[in-house]
């Protein structure tokens, strides 16, 4: 297991390198050019700047996320092509300076959704929140134009260029099922896959989170079998997943433990947090620690020890505690905390595999 660590670059993350330099273990930054729209080759000088920067922090800039996907590519559109060949450009240059990794989504219209990002739990810390009923129950439309009117009705992740494009982007998807949208990730993938494993990137696809479809907007990597599917789109150990506990585990249904052991040879990135799931299908984000959420953070883990995993991992989202002002979800404290359980977890494994493996020698 290779300890990295999110970083949104200098100016746009209150984290430093020289602090995540200091986390136990951490030997890279997850990276990515933020301020390139989805679809744009990535511009080598801006590339280079962030080498320049992991190298003089000692720190290794191996695994990207994310190259996004225009959704252009995923609506099936035919100016995809362009989309695709300026993705080819950008793997073929972050090949130059050493990436193994991209991470990247397929979700529809939007990234991850939450509805508050400051929701307090019991021990005062605040962290990210789902309510399903808000979601399930809100007139979109209507919500976009009292957002338009009043910027105080604003939700997480709704930056007014997204919603700029909102009814547009909804009428595009209006006729696009979750069949449409594995055919055209298959598409990408017959793409993209060849190229990446010329230069030997493993692409890593991340989870929708939530795990299943909002807004009438279909979502595919949802669970155990969708993974799956996906993965035989194009059987290639260079199609591969991000396998994010937190993403996934917000559905109780999916079981993390057997799909770090089914997907085991195609998971070059783990994304490790915990969530706590309500009956009423809402969930909060909490400590990495397995007993403060509902996923079974020390099962993945072990899963992963035993079939000797060798790819990336990073804390995912933490809490905002002991009066951090950060990111949302991508605070230093509670990340750093989160890394020194989960390497606790894989030590003491290691630890006890070893034990057992020299007593059989005895
Ligand atoms: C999520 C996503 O894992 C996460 O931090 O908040 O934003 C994730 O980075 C993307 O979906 C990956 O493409
Ligand atoms: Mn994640």
């Amino acid at each position: 297991m290779k300890m990295v660590f999110r970083w949104f670059g200098e100016g746009n993350d209150t984290v430093t390198l020289d602090q995540i330099k200091q986390i136990p273990g951490v030997e890279g930054i997850v990276w990515a050019l933020h301020d390139v729209p989805a679809g744009e080759e990535w511009p080598m000088d801006k590339i280079m700047a962030i080498k320049e920067q992991a190298d003089q922090a000692g720190l290794h800039m191996k695994v990207v996320e994310s190259v996004n996907i225009h959704e252009d590519i995923k609506l099936g559109l035919p100016s995809r092509d362009k989309y695709i060949e300026n993705y080819k450009k950008t793997i073929v240059k972050l090949a130059q300076v050493g990436v193994k990794v991209i991470c990247y989504n397929f979700m529809p219209v939007f990234d991850w959704m939450r509805t508050d990002l400051h929701k307090e739990l019991k021990d005062g810390s605040t962290a990210l929140f789902y309510e399903k009923s808000k979601i399930d129950g809100m007139d979109l439309f209507a919500q976009v134009k009292r957002i338009n009117e009043n910027p105080n009705f604003t939700m997480p992740g709704w930056e007014p260029e997204r919603l700029e494009r909102l009814s547009e982007l909804f009428d595009a998807y209006r006729n696009v099922t979750e069949e449409h949208l594995f055919a055209n990730a298959k598409y990408f993938l017959d793409e993209i896959i060849p190229v990446a494993a010329e230069h030997d990137i493993r692409m890593a696809i991340h989870p929708d989170d939530p795990p299943w479809p909002i807004f009438g907007l279909p979502r595919i990597i949802t669970g155990q079998a969708n993974v799956r599917r996906f993965l035989q789109l194009h059987d290639s150990p260079y199609n591969g997943l991000t396998l994010c506990s937190g993403s996934l585990g917000a559905n109780p249904a999916n079981d993390l433990v057997a799909m770090a052991h089914e997907f085991a040879d195609r998971i070059p990135f783990a994304h490790l947090r915990n969530v706590r799931v309500y009956d009423n299908g809402d969930f909060i984000e909490t400590s990495h620690r397995t007993q403060d959420g509902t996923v079974d953070m020390s099962g993945i883990v072990q899963a992963l020890y035993q079939n000797n995993f060798e790819g990336f991992c990073r804390p995912d989202h933490g809490r905002h505690i002991w009066g951090e002002q950060c990111r949302p979800g991508y605070g230093l404290y509670d990340r750093a905390l989160g890394i020194m359980y989960l390497w606790g977890l894989w030590d003491a494994y290691d630890k006890q595999i070893r034990t057992e493996k020299a007593v059989e020698t005895i």
